[in-house]
């Protein structure tokens, strides 16, 4: 198999650029992870508010926003309700994508799913993300995912020493240009310079960038659904402000290579 990420365009995600944009799917492969997600997600509106599955389903994943003023949003939508089942990651590492990841960075760990406090070493980590139009409260403060790793404690209970956490970045409903994922160009070249505390959030520690994040100038990243980024755990980045109107549907996996 031909690569699609040779050596040149792994040194653009290690080191030059600290990501790549190089990797599209097909149509046929958009199309079975929208068919993954919205199997859970209407699986869950079914169990919460069984009433207004209907409504839901014909509104669709993204138009999601008008009709979630009717719902818990915060709730109904916390990490658990968001990881994909096994199942659904089972199928994933069968599509021609991720065969091809295994061929240009194989073999790699995959992440097991995280909870605050708990892990479940059975399962995949594969979670998808959802960001109504104009929500300020749906996307995350600016930060690179080591961070994460390393305030959550996720690196030295999950990853194996010297493992660096790649991560791969899907939209499924996205709008280039009015949301998706906000990159801090060349922020992995220095990590040191980026300076953060560990705050008590929910149970957990999590990464806060101690300077002014108005202050730090992003790139949004031009990502139409289907086009995967992938990036170095030391990318400053967060997601954007959405600001289509469409709700931003998009799916995470942390290869540790
Ligand atoms: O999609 C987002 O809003 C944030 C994404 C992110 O932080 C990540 O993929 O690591
Ligand atoms: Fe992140």
């Amino acid at each position: 198999m031909q690569k699609v990420f040779d050596d040149i365009e792994k040194e653009r995600i290690f080191k030059s650029q600290g990501y790549s944009q190089k990797m599209s799917i097909g149509d046929d492969e958009l199309q079975k992870l929208r068919e993954l997600i919205e199997a859970q997600f209407f699986s869950v509106i079914e169990e919460e508010y069984p009433e207004k599955l209907d409504s839901f389903s014909r509104n669709g994943l993204a138009l999601y926003h008008e009709l979630s003023y009717e719902i818990d949003h915060s709730a109904t939508w916390p990490k658990k309700t968001r990881c994909l089942l096994q199942p659904a990651c089972e199928t994933i590492k069968k599509l021609p994508f991720w065969k091809q990841l295994e061929n240009d960075f194989g073999p790699f760990l995959l992440g097991r799913v995280v909870y605050e406090k708990d892990i479940e070493w059975d399962r995949d980590e594969m979670y998808w993300r959802i960001v109504r139009p104009n929500e300020p409260t749906d996307v995350g403060t600016l930060h690179a995912d080591k961070w994460f790793h390393d305030t959550m404690k996720i690196r030295e209970r999950v990853f194996p020493q010297g493992a660096h956490a790649l991560k791969v970045w899907i939209p499924i409903y996205c709008e280039p240009g009015k949301n998706g994922l906000a990159i801090v160009p060349n922020s992995h070249k220095d990590p040191s310079k980026w300076q953060y505390k560990s705050v008590e959030i929910e149970n957990t520690s999590k990464p806060r960038l101690l300077c002014d994040e108005s202050l730090v100038e992003t790139e949004l990243l031009n990502t139409p659904a289907g086009n995967i980024v992938i990036f170095n755990q030391d990318l400053v980045h967060v997601g954007a402000l959405n600001s289509a109107s469409t709700t931003r549907i998009s799916l995470e996996i942390t290869m540790i290579v």
